[in-house]
């Protein structure tokens, strides 16, 4: 028996497993919404997807022990949907015609081929996909590199964590979650919440740092502008102004300056760079930080002892810390909090940067990034290009590739003349939705590849049809740096194929013949590239799975980085100064903005706008408006209002609540008939990676 359909008590959102073990007709693979890797049972009846169970067991349940958040128990029926894609389509006369796979790929390969031609290689770029498998990623970054011959491949970890990447890279040396979920669970004796709404968009990671608060007595400390679920138990919930984490951290670190409560013998031994930092923190007294982000100094001097006292504290954060213009500051920031303190390569401590999607780990760790090969190998490093040239038997480009957001802006100044798009829809994800129409639009040629016909491929030239998480074997990399299977456990609509057969098919045709009989087949070729994962296989990746790095066969795999030293040696730390974001409210349009996500959707909605029981709970988006600022303008409740930015304006649902300020709104970017990313800038960015300022523009709101 299910614990019912989820009506908002987080208790109901985590259904507890059923413990029995897998019959025939279920089917154990990784849930394909969040990142926290989350195991399934697909339950299959007359070759359809029935329902989904869990398995208790820890050696097939390592990380959620059959608990499943609501997409995972009732977000599946998208995949016996009669609208996903069944043949190719190709577009003719603004038509989408029905085609065999023969004409599309040929068609396809020859389309491409003339670009190359005639404009370069570099007038070609892909968008890979996380929520695709490592194989299908891996194959993604080959074919752009070997068979399109250019680097321009990125994918949506831009819009997410590139910031992180770029961050604890630097810090670090090695730009992922440093810690394991099962740490945040019992060994933190103080967790440190920021910018993360966990319990709605990592439900079943939530769920552990609550019990672990409410069971074994764990200090909690929330910092969003939003009081979220968590805030409800925090021993101090910091309800700042968005976009101001720098001055909020900086405040926190002059506290435990000033109180002794650094960890000297960590800052000498492990790290380098202190001085300047110091230096940098002596005006951040609490007074000030206060005057900046809003939050009482003694809220702040609190946060920073409960913090600093821990015995091990960890630090979890996710969008409301890297979606903003200082991102990368941002992400450098919490570093240089965990290192004063001492809290980095011990069990629950660390920079627990929540990866958002089901693989974008695996995505980033498979080269889907301009700049890198798999397991971050260089593109521009001399050796590491030699060693796939060899691999791949052809000459590669030294040349840094474009970003996600920069490749937009190339198709709009016709530099960029045709696109892959495989299992990404930022017709409705990327900033500026207008811009990105019309960059679109200048295109001579779009290929999408996808399970629906989405806002997306509806702009292509061609469509083909992938099949999804359920129809395919693989592995995804969850926000712990855990690699598990994905089984295949029903069989594909129509004519749709393998992602990874449909990529080896169109490199073939290109003139750069792939051939590959099985997902594992791949894998096995991207391992003896990989170093990270050199020691996995798809039999010792059966059970629990195995975190990287594991670089030999008989390797454990690796739950905590930096145990010892530092990826990149000493530690590093940054002297940052608070800067403002892009664009603040001003007479014209006097509102905050910010955007996000709701528990019962997932992105553009592709998968959960089609499963009737998530969609019940939320069928049109919501503006969250303080009761303060609805009351001036006369919005009474349950009405319809008009929100514009400096791009757009969307009509849309107004939901009056006090979890957030007077003057703050917030909405969701689910919903493609009132797009969030209508009002959304595409040119205030991150300098250093490259992510938009989602969390934060400047607004107007009219009552209609
Ligand atoms: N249900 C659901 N789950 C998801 C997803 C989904 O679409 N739906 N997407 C997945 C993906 S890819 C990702 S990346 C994750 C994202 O997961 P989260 O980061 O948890 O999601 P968001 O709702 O974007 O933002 C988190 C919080 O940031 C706060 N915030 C806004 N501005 C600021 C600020 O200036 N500073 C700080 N510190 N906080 C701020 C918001 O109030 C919000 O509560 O979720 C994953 N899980
Ligand atoms: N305003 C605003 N915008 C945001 C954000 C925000 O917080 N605010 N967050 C950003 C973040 S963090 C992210 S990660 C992005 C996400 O942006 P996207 O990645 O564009 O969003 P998804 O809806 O997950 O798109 C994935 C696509 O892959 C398809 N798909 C799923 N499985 C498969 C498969 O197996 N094979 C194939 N071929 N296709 C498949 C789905 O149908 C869908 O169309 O959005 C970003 N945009
Ligand atoms: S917490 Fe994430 S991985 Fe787990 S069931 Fe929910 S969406 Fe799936
Ligand atoms: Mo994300």
């Amino acid at each position: 028996m299910y614990y019912g359909m989820p009506v908002g008590a987080l208790s109901s959102k985590i259904a507890a497993g059923q413990g029995k073990p897998a019959q025939n007709d279920k089917i154990l693979t990784t849930c394909t919404y969040c990142g926290t890797g989350c195991t399934l049972e697909l339950n299959i009846k007359n070759e359809k997807i029935v329902g989904v169970t869990s398995n208790r067991d820890a050696e097939w349940s390592p990380v959620n022990k059959g608990a499943l958040c609501v997409k995972g128990r009732f977000g599946w029926d998208f995949v016996n949907s009669p609208e996903r894609l069944t043949t190719p389509l190709i577009k003719e006369n603004g038509e989408f015609r029905p085609a065999s796979w023969d004409e599309a790929l040929d068609l396809a390969a020859k389309k491409l081929n003339a670009i190359k031609e005639k404009y370069g290689p570099d007038s070609l770029a892909t968008f890979a996909s996380a929520r695709v498998s490592n194989e299908e990623n891996y194959l993604a970054q080959k074919f752009a590199r070997a068979a399109l011959g250019t680097n321009n491949i990125d994918h949506c970890a831009r819009l997410c964590h590139s910031v992180s990447v770029a961050g604890i890279g630097a810090a670090f040396g090695s730009g992922a979650m440093t810690n394991s979920i099962e740490d945040l669970a019992q060994d933190a004796a103080c967790t440190f919440v920021i910018g993360t709404n966990t319990t709605e968009n990592h439900p079943v990671i939530g769920y552990k740092i609550r019990q672990n608060v409410v069971k074994n007595g764990a200090k909690l400390i929330v910092a969003d502008p939003r009081r979220v679920e968590l805030a409800e138990i925090a021993d101090v919930h910091m309800q700042f102004r968005p976009g101001t984490d720098v001055a909020l951290l900086n405040g926190m670190m002059n506290v435990i300056i000033s109180e002794g409560l650094l960890d000297q013998e960590f800052i000498e031994k492990r790290t380098e760079g202190f001085a300047e930092l110091k230096e940098i923190l002596e005006k951040y007294t609490p007074e000030y930080s206060a005057g900046i982000t809003g939050v009482p100094a003694e809220d702040i001097r609190q946060a920073a002892r409960i913090y600093a006292e821990a015995e091990a504290a960890a630090i979890c954060y996710s969008m409301g810390l890297t979606q903003h213009s200082t991102g990368t500051d941002n992400v450098k920031s919490v570093c240089n909090l965990a290192m004063i303190t001492g809290n980095v390569g011990r069990p629950g401590t660390g920079i627990n940067a929540l990866r958002g999607q089901n693989n974008v780990q695996g995505a980033c760790d498979m080269g889907a990034l301009p700049v890198v090969f798999t397991a971050y190998q260089k593109v521009i490093d001399d050796a590491a290009r030699e060693k796939f040239e060899k691999a791949w038997g052809r000459p590669l480009s030294g040349t840094n590739g474009l970003t996600v957001t920069q490749t937009i802006h190339a198709a709009y100044d016709g530099v960029i003349k045709g696109m892959f798009v495989f299992g990404e829809n930022p017709m409705v994800s990327d900033p500026d939705i207008q811009h990105v129409e019309d960059a679109l639009d200048k295109l001579d040629f779009l290929l999408v590849q996808d399970i629906f016909l989405t806002e997306t491929a509806m702009k292509a030239d061609i469509v083909l049809p992938g099949v999804c998480f359920a129809e395919k074997d693989g592995t995804f990399t969850s926000t712990e740096r855990r690699v598990q299977r994905i089984r295949k456990a029903v069989s594909a609509p129509g004519e749709a194929r393998d992602d990874w057969w449909i990529i080896s098919q169109l490199a073939s045709r290109m003139g750069y013949p792939m051939s590959y009989d099985s997902a594992e087949e791949i894998f096995e070729e991207m391992r003896a590239l990989t170093p990270s994962y050199a020691g996995m296989t798809y039999a010792r990746l059966e059970g629990p799975g195995l975190t990287w790095p594991c670089p030999t066969e008989d390797h454990p795999g690796t739950p905590i980085l930096h145990k010892e030293q530092f990826t990149r040696g000493l530690g590093l730390f940054h002297a940052l100064d608070f800067k403002e974001p892009v664009e603040l409210p001003d007479e014209e349009y006097p509102f905050i903005l910010s955007t996000g996500r709701s528990l019962y959707h997932y992105h553009t909605g592709s998968m959960t706008r089609r499963s009737s029981g998530l969609n019940s709970h939320m069928p049109e988006n919501r503006l969250q408006i303080n009761s303060r600022t609805a009351a001036e303008l006369g919005i009474n409740g349950n009405e319809h209002v008009r929100l514009s930015t400096r791009r757009g304006s969307i009509i849309l649902q107004a939901e009056i609540t006090d979890i957030l300020k007077d003057k703050v709104l917030f909405t969701y970017f689910h919903f493609a008939e009132a797009a969030a990313n209508r009002l959304t800038d595409s040119h205030a960015l991150d300098p250093v990676a490259g992510i938009p300022e989602f969390k934060v523009c400047a607004a107007n709101l009219e009552k209609i």
